[in-house]
């Protein structure tokens, strides 16, 4: 048996039904109940960003082989446990890329050039009142990245179609990388105008964007998240954004999703998405069909095609 763990498209749903017997944690609201009833027979585990494995789950499957996740970030899956056990993860890497980084543009310019809040000056009539405020310009102005992996080197090369200049903060200097790098996120905020959050999220980069980076990154500056929600101390961004300490933020993800903090609605220098940076047909398309091929290699004992661990 397959067990998904939470609501993904509907063709990779259908996909995983169509191949094997699948089950829905969901439509068993005693998840206790479900486990000692089914949790020998299930082989697989599928999940996204919203939802893995936790140590909880892998210990009530005895028989679980393999977890694959639709998502490139594995955050919400017990990495230490599966390896312990021998359980094999897969991910969604490189088919997103492209998606994420075109959306994080997205929000810059939506951010600085307040795209949304324009739309709804138009619609609600205000234009023939008098003309808009003016905004900020993207074009030219410094870009920091945390995290040059593969989603941050896809923002660095189109923020460079911008004329932008770009700087960035990793674990490790990129030796190849001709962007300027700085050796702490504080720096690479005193430095640039736009921050972006782009590197995965484990332990070390829980609040990696704290009370001191905000600071640094200061009320000209903008921060940018596509990562995850727990990259950011989100009552202290909260907190610079109500006064006045940081320019504006443009946020895809959030510590508690699908919660978003209530002060966030009322402010005009954000704009808040509701965690769509890979949600296009074309991408969730691959992004399915590479969580089917991995379960399908792993089955026929063929090598996985995106392993993790
Ligand atoms: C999605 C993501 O939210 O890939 C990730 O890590 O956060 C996103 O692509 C998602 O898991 C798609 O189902």
């Amino acid at each position: 048996g397959v067990l998904l763990v939470t609501q993904v498209a509907l063709y990779l749903e259908q996909e995983l039904n169509k191949r094997y017997n699948l089950f829905r944690l969901w439509d068993y609201p005693q998840k206790s109940h479900f486990l000692t009833q089914h949790g020998a027979s299930i082989r697989a585990v599928v999940g996204r960003s919203t939802a893995g494995a936790d140590s909880e789950l892998i210990d009530a499957l005895p028989n679980l082989e393999i977890i694959s996740s639709s998502s490139v970030g594995v955050d919400k899956i017990d990495l230490i446990k599966c390896k312990e056990k021998g359980i094999r993860v897969t991910n969604t890497p490189d088919v997103l890329t492209d998606e994420v980084a075109d959306l994080t543009i997205g929000l810059i310019l939506a951010l600085l050039r307040r795209i949304c809040e324009c739309d709804r000056y138009v619609r609600s009539g205000n234009w023939k009142r008098g003309d808009y405020k003016l905004t900020s310009k993207f074009s030219g102005k410094t870009v920091g990245i945390i995290g040059l992996g593969r989603i941050g080197t896809a923002i660095a090369k189109r923020a460079e179609g911008f004329n932008c200049s770009i700087c960035y903060y990793s674990r490790t200097q990129k030796q190849e990388s001709k962007y300027k790098y700085y050796p702490s996120v504080v720096e690479v905020a005193s430095n640039c105008d736009i921050l972006i959050v782009a590197c995965s999220l484990t332990e070390k980069t829980h609040h990696i964007i704290n009370r001191e980076v905000i600071s640094a990154l200061g009320p000209k500056g903008f921060l940018i998240n596509i990562g995850r929600g727990k990259h950011v101390d989100e009552p202290e961004l909260v907190s610079a954004l109500l006064e006045g300490r940081l320019g504006g933020a443009g946020l895809d993800v959030f510590e508690n999703e699908p919660h978003v903090p209530e002060e966030l609605l009322g402010l005009e220098n954000v704009v808040l998405l509701p965690h769509v940076g890979s949600a296009t047909v074309e991408t969730r398309t691959v992004m399915a069909d590479l969580v089917l091929g991995n379960l399908e290699a792993h089955f026929l004992g063929k090598p996985l095609l995106t392993p993790v661990i």
